[in-house]
Protein backbone atom coordinates (compact mmCIF):
# COMPACT_ATOMS: atom_id res chain seq x y z
CA UNK A 1 0.00 0.00 0.00
CA UNK A 2 1.16 3.45 -1.12
CA UNK A 3 -0.66 6.57 0.38
CA UNK A 4 -4.28 4.94 0.30
CA UNK A 5 -3.44 2.88 -3.01
CA UNK A 6 -3.17 -1.00 -3.43
CA UNK A 7 0.27 -2.03 -5.15
CA UNK A 8 0.35 -4.90 -7.22
CA UNK A 9 4.22 -6.58 -8.72
CA UNK A 10 3.37 -8.31 -12.14
CA UNK A 11 6.02 -10.58 -12.65
CA UNK A 12 6.14 -12.85 -16.34
CA UNK A 13 8.20 -16.05 -15.86
CA UNK A 14 9.70 -18.62 -18.32
CA UNK A 15 13.28 -19.81 -17.03
CA UNK A 16 13.41 -18.60 -13.27
CA UNK A 17 12.74 -21.38 -11.16
CA UNK A 18 15.93 -20.54 -9.37
CA UNK A 19 15.39 -17.33 -8.06
CA UNK A 20 11.34 -16.62 -8.40
CA UNK A 21 10.78 -17.65 -4.58
CA UNK A 22 13.52 -15.15 -3.86
CA UNK A 23 12.15 -12.18 -5.71
CA UNK A 24 8.53 -12.75 -4.53
CA UNK A 25 9.57 -12.69 -0.96
CA UNK A 26 11.82 -10.10 -1.80
CA UNK A 27 8.87 -7.64 -3.28
CA UNK A 28 6.12 -8.77 -0.19
CA UNK A 29 8.94 -8.20 2.76
CA UNK A 30 8.93 -4.48 1.34
CA UNK A 31 5.32 -3.96 3.13
CA UNK A 32 4.62 -1.86 0.34
CA UNK A 33 3.52 -4.73 -2.08
CA UNK A 34 0.06 -5.61 -1.87
CA UNK A 35 0.00 -8.71 -4.24
CA UNK A 36 2.42 -10.25 -6.24
CA UNK A 37 0.98 -11.33 -9.24
CA UNK A 38 3.00 -14.36 -11.06
CA UNK A 39 2.25 -14.81 -14.74
CA UNK A 40 3.29 -18.13 -15.84
CA UNK A 41 4.02 -18.85 -18.88
CA UNK A 42 4.74 -22.08 -19.87
CA UNK A 43 7.57 -21.63 -17.35
CA UNK A 44 10.47 -24.41 -16.20
CA UNK A 45 9.16 -27.20 -14.91
CA UNK A 46 9.25 -26.60 -10.89
CA UNK A 47 8.51 -22.87 -11.40
CA UNK A 48 4.53 -23.65 -9.64
CA UNK A 49 6.01 -24.97 -6.68
CA UNK A 50 8.17 -22.46 -6.03
CA UNK A 51 5.75 -19.91 -5.94
CA UNK A 52 3.66 -21.69 -3.86
CA UNK A 53 3.19 -20.76 -0.44
CA UNK A 54 5.04 -17.62 -0.99
CA UNK A 55 1.78 -15.73 -1.18
CA UNK A 56 1.92 -14.72 -4.91
CA UNK A 57 -0.95 -15.02 -7.37
CA UNK A 58 0.07 -17.41 -9.96
CA UNK A 59 -1.65 -16.92 -13.01
CA UNK A 60 -1.02 -18.62 -16.76
CA UNK A 61 -0.52 -17.23 -20.10
CA UNK A 62 0.08 -19.97 -22.60
CA UNK A 63 0.70 -17.46 -25.48
CA UNK A 64 4.36 -17.42 -25.75
CA UNK A 65 6.42 -14.10 -25.26
CA UNK A 66 6.96 -11.50 -22.82
CA UNK A 67 4.74 -8.64 -24.12
CA UNK A 68 1.92 -11.77 -24.01
CA UNK A 69 2.88 -12.35 -20.73
CA UNK A 70 3.13 -9.00 -19.38
CA UNK A 71 -0.38 -7.90 -20.99
CA UNK A 72 -1.89 -10.87 -18.89
CA UNK A 73 -1.27 -9.63 -16.02
CA UNK A 74 -2.02 -6.45 -16.46
CA UNK A 75 -5.33 -7.68 -17.70
CA UNK A 76 -6.15 -10.16 -14.67
CA UNK A 77 -4.43 -6.82 -12.23
CA UNK A 78 -7.03 -4.76 -10.08
CA UNK A 79 -4.52 -2.50 -8.28
CA UNK A 80 -4.44 1.25 -8.00
CA UNK A 81 -0.46 1.46 -9.16
CA UNK A 82 0.85 -1.50 -10.94
CA UNK A 83 4.87 -2.22 -11.01
CA UNK A 84 6.36 -4.49 -13.94
CA UNK A 85 9.38 -6.32 -13.15
CA UNK A 86 11.25 -9.58 -13.12
CA UNK A 87 11.86 -12.73 -11.29
CA UNK A 88 15.40 -13.23 -12.60
CA UNK A 89 17.86 -11.59 -9.47
CA UNK A 90 18.19 -8.33 -11.64
CA UNK A 91 16.04 -5.96 -9.89
CA UNK A 92 15.96 -5.01 -6.18
CA UNK A 93 13.04 -5.45 -4.44
CA UNK A 94 14.58 -2.14 -2.19
CA UNK A 95 14.17 0.08 -5.61
CA UNK A 96 10.26 -0.19 -5.18
CA UNK A 97 10.26 2.37 -3.04
CA UNK A 98 11.91 4.84 -5.18
CA UNK A 99 9.45 4.45 -7.63
CA UNK A 100 6.64 4.97 -5.28
CA UNK A 101 8.08 8.09 -4.55
CA UNK A 102 8.12 9.28 -7.57
CA UNK A 103 4.50 7.88 -8.53
CA UNK A 104 3.51 11.00 -5.89
CA UNK A 105 4.54 13.31 -8.84
CA UNK A 106 3.94 11.16 -11.75
CA UNK A 107 1.49 8.48 -13.12
CA UNK A 108 4.16 6.68 -14.99
CA UNK A 109 7.86 5.85 -13.72
CA UNK A 110 10.40 4.02 -15.92
CA UNK A 111 13.45 2.58 -14.39
CA UNK A 112 16.89 3.20 -16.52
CA UNK A 113 19.14 0.38 -15.89
CA UNK A 114 22.58 2.48 -17.59
CA UNK A 115 23.52 4.64 -14.98
CA UNK A 116 26.91 3.02 -14.22
CA UNK A 117 26.86 3.40 -10.46
CA UNK A 118 23.68 1.08 -10.56
CA UNK A 119 25.39 -1.06 -12.24
CA UNK A 120 25.99 -4.43 -10.14
CA UNK A 121 29.43 -6.38 -11.23
CA UNK A 122 28.68 -9.52 -12.92
CA UNK A 123 25.43 -7.78 -14.53
CA UNK A 124 24.44 -7.86 -17.97
CA UNK A 125 24.93 -4.61 -19.27
CA UNK A 126 28.01 -4.09 -21.23
CA UNK A 127 28.90 -1.60 -23.69
CA UNK A 128 27.27 -2.97 -26.48
CA UNK A 129 23.70 -3.11 -24.50
CA UNK A 130 24.52 -0.11 -22.00
CA UNK A 131 25.08 2.55 -25.36
CA UNK A 132 22.83 1.31 -27.44
CA UNK A 133 19.76 1.45 -25.39
CA UNK A 134 21.36 4.85 -24.28
CA UNK A 135 21.81 5.75 -27.84
CA UNK A 136 18.17 4.41 -29.01
CA UNK A 137 16.12 5.98 -26.09
CA UNK A 138 17.93 9.54 -26.88
CA UNK A 139 17.00 9.35 -30.06
CA UNK A 140 13.54 9.09 -28.90
CA UNK A 141 14.06 11.78 -26.34
CA UNK A 142 14.83 13.88 -28.93
CA UNK A 143 12.32 13.08 -32.09
CA UNK A 144 9.37 13.36 -29.51
CA UNK A 145 11.22 16.50 -27.33
CA UNK A 146 10.23 14.11 -23.73
CA UNK A 147 11.96 14.52 -20.35
CA UNK A 148 15.54 12.68 -19.96
CA UNK A 149 15.05 8.78 -21.49
CA UNK A 150 18.48 6.91 -21.31
CA UNK A 151 16.66 2.95 -21.51
CA UNK A 152 14.28 1.72 -23.81
CA UNK A 153 13.51 -1.89 -22.47
CA UNK A 154 13.84 -1.97 -18.91
CA UNK A 155 11.28 -3.90 -17.61
CA UNK A 156 11.06 -2.60 -14.13
CA UNK A 157 8.11 0.18 -14.17
CA UNK A 158 5.54 1.63 -12.48
CA UNK A 159 1.87 2.98 -13.77
CA UNK A 160 -0.78 4.69 -12.43
CA UNK A 161 -3.64 1.92 -13.24
CA UNK A 162 -5.56 4.58 -15.32
CA UNK A 163 -2.57 4.67 -17.87
CA UNK A 164 -2.84 1.11 -17.89
CA UNK A 165 -6.30 1.49 -19.12
CA UNK A 166 -5.90 4.17 -21.52
CA UNK A 167 -3.23 2.66 -23.64
CA UNK A 168 -3.86 -0.96 -23.42
CA UNK A 169 -6.07 -1.20 -26.79
CA UNK A 170 -2.94 0.23 -28.16
CA UNK A 171 -0.58 -2.38 -26.68
CA UNK A 172 -0.47 -4.88 -29.80
CA UNK A 173 3.24 -7.14 -29.46
CA UNK A 174 3.57 -10.26 -27.46
CA UNK A 175 7.05 -10.52 -28.18
CA UNK A 176 10.14 -9.13 -26.40
CA UNK A 177 9.92 -5.48 -28.24
CA UNK A 178 6.71 -4.63 -25.86
CA UNK A 179 8.45 -2.76 -23.55
CA UNK A 180 10.01 0.10 -26.06
CA UNK A 181 6.17 -0.18 -27.69
CA UNK A 182 4.70 0.87 -23.72
CA UNK A 183 7.13 3.24 -23.36
CA UNK A 184 5.37 4.63 -27.36
CA UNK A 185 2.17 4.85 -26.39
CA UNK A 186 3.09 6.54 -22.66
CA UNK A 187 4.79 9.15 -25.29
CA UNK A 188 2.03 8.93 -27.95
CA UNK A 189 -0.84 9.74 -25.13
CA UNK A 190 1.11 12.35 -23.86
CA UNK A 191 1.25 11.09 -20.07
CA UNK A 192 3.50 12.60 -17.81
CA UNK A 193 6.17 10.31 -16.76
CA UNK A 194 10.10 10.27 -15.37
CA UNK A 195 12.68 7.67 -15.60
CA UNK A 196 14.74 7.21 -12.71
CA UNK A 197 17.55 4.81 -12.19
CA UNK A 198 17.30 1.45 -10.65
CA UNK A 199 19.95 -1.07 -9.46
CA UNK A 200 20.96 -3.92 -12.00
CA UNK A 201 22.61 -7.25 -10.95
CA UNK A 202 23.72 -10.29 -12.47
CA UNK A 203 20.56 -13.15 -13.90
CA UNK A 204 20.35 -16.09 -11.72
CA UNK A 205 20.04 -18.75 -14.93
CA UNK A 206 20.47 -17.94 -18.45
CA UNK A 207 19.06 -14.90 -20.27
CA UNK A 208 17.05 -15.49 -23.54
CA UNK A 209 16.97 -12.42 -25.02
CA UNK A 210 19.73 -9.95 -24.55
CA UNK A 211 21.92 -12.65 -23.07
CA UNK A 212 23.26 -13.20 -26.99
CA UNK A 213 24.97 -10.54 -29.28
CA UNK A 214 22.32 -11.28 -31.89
CA UNK A 215 19.24 -11.89 -30.56
CA UNK A 216 20.13 -7.45 -28.73
CA UNK A 217 21.22 -6.63 -31.94
CA UNK A 218 17.91 -7.42 -34.07
CA UNK A 219 15.70 -6.44 -31.12
CA UNK A 220 17.69 -3.04 -31.36
CA UNK A 221 16.76 -2.67 -34.79
CA UNK A 222 12.86 -3.43 -34.20
CA UNK A 223 13.51 -1.06 -31.29
CA UNK A 224 14.67 1.86 -34.27
CA UNK A 225 12.27 0.56 -36.86
CA UNK A 226 9.39 1.20 -33.92
CA UNK A 227 10.44 4.44 -32.99
CA UNK A 228 10.47 5.78 -36.14
CA UNK A 229 7.17 3.81 -37.27
CA UNK A 230 5.70 5.99 -34.14
CA UNK A 231 7.12 9.72 -36.04
CA UNK A 232 6.72 9.24 -39.07
CA UNK A 233 2.77 8.59 -37.81
CA UNK A 234 2.16 5.30 -39.16
CA UNK A 235 0.89 4.03 -35.97
CA UNK A 236 -1.97 6.35 -36.56
CA UNK A 237 -4.71 5.54 -34.16
CA UNK A 238 -7.42 7.68 -32.22
CA UNK A 239 -5.54 8.32 -28.81
CA UNK A 240 -7.49 10.22 -25.82
CA UNK A 241 -4.69 12.82 -24.72
CA UNK A 242 -3.62 12.77 -21.38
CA UNK A 243 -5.19 16.23 -19.78
CA UNK A 244 -3.35 18.35 -17.28
CA UNK A 245 -6.33 18.43 -15.07
CA UNK A 246 -5.93 14.70 -14.93
CA UNK A 247 -2.96 15.03 -12.50
CA UNK A 248 -4.18 14.05 -8.64
CA UNK A 249 -5.07 16.68 -6.81
CA UNK A 250 -2.62 17.28 -3.73
CA UNK A 251 -3.97 16.38 -0.80
CA UNK A 252 -6.72 18.95 0.59
CA UNK A 253 -5.65 20.63 3.98
CA UNK A 254 -8.33 18.31 5.77
CA UNK A 255 -6.72 15.37 4.88
CA UNK A 256 -3.28 17.23 5.88
CA UNK A 257 -4.78 17.81 9.47
CA UNK A 258 -6.47 14.31 9.84
CA UNK A 259 -3.37 12.28 8.79
CA UNK A 260 -1.54 14.55 11.38
CA UNK A 261 -3.89 13.46 13.99
CA UNK A 262 -3.40 9.82 13.65
CA UNK A 263 0.23 9.95 13.51
CA UNK A 264 2.02 8.05 15.82
CA UNK A 265 4.53 10.33 18.02
CA UNK A 266 7.77 10.00 17.44
CA UNK A 267 9.74 7.70 19.43
CA UNK A 268 12.03 9.69 21.84
CA UNK A 269 15.53 8.32 21.83
CA UNK A 270 17.38 7.84 24.79
CA UNK A 271 20.02 10.23 25.35
CA UNK A 272 23.20 9.12 24.07
CA UNK A 273 26.13 8.73 26.84
CA UNK A 274 29.33 9.90 25.27
CA UNK A 275 31.01 8.75 27.96
CA UNK A 276 29.82 4.90 27.46
CA UNK A 277 29.80 5.30 23.76
CA UNK A 278 33.51 5.57 23.36
CA UNK A 279 34.42 3.81 26.60
CA UNK A 280 35.40 0.58 24.93
CA UNK A 281 38.21 2.66 22.60
CA UNK A 282 39.19 4.61 25.61
CA UNK A 283 39.87 1.45 27.27
N1 LIG B 1 12.62 -14.97 -23.39
C1 LIG B 1 11.39 -15.04 -22.94
N2 LIG B 1 11.12 -14.42 -21.81
C2 LIG B 1 9.87 -14.49 -21.37
C3 LIG B 1 8.88 -15.19 -22.08
N3 LIG B 1 7.75 -15.07 -21.39
C4 LIG B 1 8.02 -14.35 -20.33
N4 LIG B 1 9.31 -13.98 -20.29
C5 LIG B 1 9.94 -13.16 -19.26
O1 LIG B 1 10.59 -12.03 -19.80
C6 LIG B 1 11.62 -11.60 -18.94
C7 LIG B 1 12.87 -11.28 -19.75
O2 LIG B 1 13.55 -12.45 -20.12
P1 LIG B 1 15.08 -12.63 -19.75
O3 LIG B 1 15.46 -14.02 -20.14
O4 LIG B 1 15.33 -12.23 -18.36
O5 LIG B 1 15.73 -11.67 -20.74
P2 LIG B 1 16.74 -10.52 -20.46
O6 LIG B 1 17.97 -10.87 -21.17
O7 LIG B 1 16.78 -10.20 -19.02
O8 LIG B 1 16.07 -9.37 -21.24
P3 LIG B 1 15.99 -7.90 -20.73
O9 LIG B 1 15.24 -7.97 -19.45
O10 LIG B 1 15.26 -7.22 -21.84
O11 LIG B 1 17.41 -7.47 -20.58
C8 LIG B 1 11.80 -12.68 -17.90
O12 LIG B 1 11.19 -12.28 -16.70
C9 LIG B 1 11.06 -13.84 -18.53
O13 LIG B 1 10.52 -14.70 -17.58
C10 LIG B 1 9.21 -15.87 -23.27
O14 LIG B 1 8.41 -16.47 -23.92
N5 LIG B 1 10.49 -15.75 -23.66
MG1 LIG C 1 15.92 -10.34 -17.33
Amino acid sequence: MWRGKTVAVIFPTYNEKDSIRAATLGYLATGLADEVIVVNNNAAPGTSEEVAGTGAREIFETKQGYGNALLCGIDNCRADLIVLSEPDGTFSPSDLIKLLAYSDDVPVVFGTRTSREFIWAGANMGKFLRWGNWAVAKMTEVLFNTTILTDMGCTLRLFDTRTLLRIRPHLTIGGSHFGPQLLMEVVAHGIPFVEIPVNYRSRVGESSVTGSFWKAFVLGIQMIILVWQYRLGMVKRDRRQWMPEEREQPMDASLVNLARQLAVPARQEEPVQPAAKFARRID
